[in-house]
């Protein structure tokens, strides 16, 4: 009898969990960006795709941002990102391209490229960084393996399941060094975040966006 009342509970809970979440899709084969904030000159693009015929390009000085929550929510969000792997000479410390997660205080958890001028450091290296309160809270290097990454479509996932959950992954493999005690992002997210950054002249494309909020 117990059994049967815990299993039906369990049901009960795996129903609501389901009736509660909600996704949003975005592949850009309508060829409009409804709903989407744009700074500059990100636009719909035919050059790549990772599905169908378009994908969204975000060049260098623009932004796109895709509130699908005026609230945080937890969840889930993929994506796919292409990178050229065409960059120019790059001098100093110059911000790259950076995607990931917003928040409702406008804050972000994103990886991207950084060049800090350094030998050791090589323009082409992902690292991941926050926000705090609107300002770069902090940034770290996740590892060799996000080192260099090849040029084409790379799949990113950033699941936010509860404030005390934080998990990120390209191509499957998991971020390392991303303790969330670090990266203090655990509001949840209200939407994504592409920016083309300020400096080099890799393009950036981004397709087939998923987000499953609870
Ligand atoms: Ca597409």
């Amino acid at each position: 009898m117990l059994r049967r009342i815990y299993l039906t509970a369990v049901m009960i809970g795996f129903l609501v969990s389901i009736c509660y979440s909600e996704s949003f899709k975005e592949d850009f084969e309508k060829g409009s960006l409804k709903g989407w904030e744009i700074e500059g000159d990100a636009k719909i693009s035919g050059e790549q795709k990772h599905g169908g015929t378009k994908s969204l390009f975000v060049p260098k000085g623009s932004k796109a941002i895709w509130t699908v929550s005026k609230e945080n929510k937890y969840g889930k969000v993929t994506f796919w990102l292409y990178d050229s792997k065409v960059g120019g000479k790059i001098t100093g410390v110059v911000n790259g391209p950076r995607w990931g997660v917003t928040n409702e205080d406008g804050d972000c958890l994103v990886l991207g490229l950084v060049n800090r001028n350094s030998p050791h450091i090589k323009w082409g290296t992902y690292f991941w960084c926050s926000t705090l309160d609107n300002s770069w809270y902090t940034w770290r290097y996740p590892g060799n393996k996000f080192g260099n990454v090849k040029q084409g479509w790379h799949k990113f996932v950033f699941n936010l399941p509860d404030e005390k959950t934080l998990e990120v992954t390209m191509d499957d493999d998991a971020v390392a060094n991303i303790p969330i005690d670090s990266a203090k992002f655990t509001k949840g997210f209200t939407g994504v975040y592409f920016e083309g950054g300020k400096g080099g002249e890799e393009k950036f494309y981004f397709d087939d966006i998923e987000i499953v909020i609870k």
